[in-house]
């Protein structure tokens, strides 16, 4: 009796302890949605859960280890009992009752995350290797960064043009995985409840660049929702190299080219256009329009020596429109 009493009373203070540290130690980035409380009161209920069963076992175990061990000269077996159905019946019952009570209130929380408001902002997403686009189909705008309205549920319908990434803001607590091909568009709601600069992040790994495949997610109150929207429409691009620049932007290029001649996966577009190229079998080309035109719809035709072929992705041609290829070859040409 003397020992249950010392051991019930050491569980209670661990457990304490144990969730007081983890706690502490700040488990989770800063919470910005409406989905973020749900999930962390059932990421708390867990860590209590967590910090109670680690205390348990480590208690009787130490316990038993320190108060129990075998004394000198003590050559005995220690006192034992075979087979108790109580004490069976009763620590399937405990788990049983725990595990399905968790799994009703997974379930609501679930359940709450995924609540429908019907004036939600509609926000086309597109993920590739290595970017991600935003259209936003109610005002005619795309976008490299994710402009959303404070305190207004926001509904993401996204595809993917390759292989499968994942969207995942982490204060926002939410993820959902963006698959290929045309019918599979995956839904993801939630409401910002925070003003503030995030980052989207891919939580799938998707090749050589996924770790950069990051762009930013900025939450604004309603005004200045409605002037970024202004000033996009106003500043909508009338020439073609102003065109061109906002389509290499949306698209992903700059991923791999840079505009300032720095060094990048592919070759930088700072100074290429008029140059004088090396491909890779020794020959020399001027890069004129007719080169840039090959080299962006049919990349491994003309591979320049010192860059790897079979990286620049092969179906723009099917992507862009003749008109949005003359428009990106007019901002390359721009570029000194
Ligand atoms: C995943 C990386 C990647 C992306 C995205 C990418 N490129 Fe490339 N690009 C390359 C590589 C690598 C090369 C050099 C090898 C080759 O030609 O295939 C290249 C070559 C080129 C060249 C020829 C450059 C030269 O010096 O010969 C042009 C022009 C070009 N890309 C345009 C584009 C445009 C326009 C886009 C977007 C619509 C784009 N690229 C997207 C990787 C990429
Ligand atoms: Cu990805």
């Amino acid at each position: 009796m003397k020992h249950i009493v010392i051991v019930v009373i050491l569980v209670i203070l661990l457990t304490f302890g144990t969730y007081a540290l983890l706690q502490g130690i700040g488990l989770l980035p800063a919470q910005a949605s409406a989905q973020a409380v749900t999930i962390d009161r059932m990421f708390n209920l867990h860590i209590m859960m967590i910090s109670f069963l680690f205390s348990l076992i480590i208690v009787f175990m130490g316990y038993s280890i320190i108060v129990f061990r075998q004394k000198k000269g003590d050559e005995g077996f220690g006192k034992f009992f075979k087979a108790n159905n109580k004490l069976e019946i009763i620590w399937t019952i405990l788990p049983l009752g725990t595990v399905i009570f968790f799994s009703y209130l997974g379930a609501i929380s679930l359940a709450e995350t995924r609540n429908v408001e019907p004036q939600a902002l509609n926000v086309d997403v597109t993920a590739g290797q290595w970017y991600w686009s935003f259209d936003y189909p109610d005002y005619g705008i795309t976008s490299d960064k994710l402009y959303l309205p404070v305190d207004r549920q926001v509904k993401l319908s996204m595809t993917s043009v390759d292989v499968i990434h994942s969207f995942w803001v982490p204060e926002f607590r939410v993820k959902q995985d963006v698959l290929p091909g045309e019918n599979l568009v995956k839904e993801l709601r939630f409401t910002p409840t925070e003003k503030g600069e995030y980052t989207v992040r891919c939580a799938e790994l998707c090749g050589g660049a996924h770790a950069y495949m990051n762009s930013p997610v900025i939450v604004v109150d309603d005004a200045e929702f409605t002037d970024w929207i202004d000033s996009e429409l106003g500043n909508l691009p009338q020439d073609p190299v102003s065109k061109g620049k906002r389509l290499v932007e949306n698209n992903g290029c700059l991923g791999c080219h840079s505009v300032d001649g720095s060094p990048s996966v592919g070759p930088t577009w700072a100074g290429l256009f008029g140059s004088e190229n090396v491909m890779l079998d020794g020959s020399i080309k001027e890069v004129n329009e007719d080169y840039l035109h090959t080299a962006i719809v049919d990349p491994n035709f003309d591979v320049p020596e010192g860059f790897p072929a079979g990286v620049m992705p092969s179906n723009y041609a099917d992507l862009f429109s003749e008109e949005e290829i003359q428009n990106m070859i007019s901002f390359i040409q721009s570029l000194k």
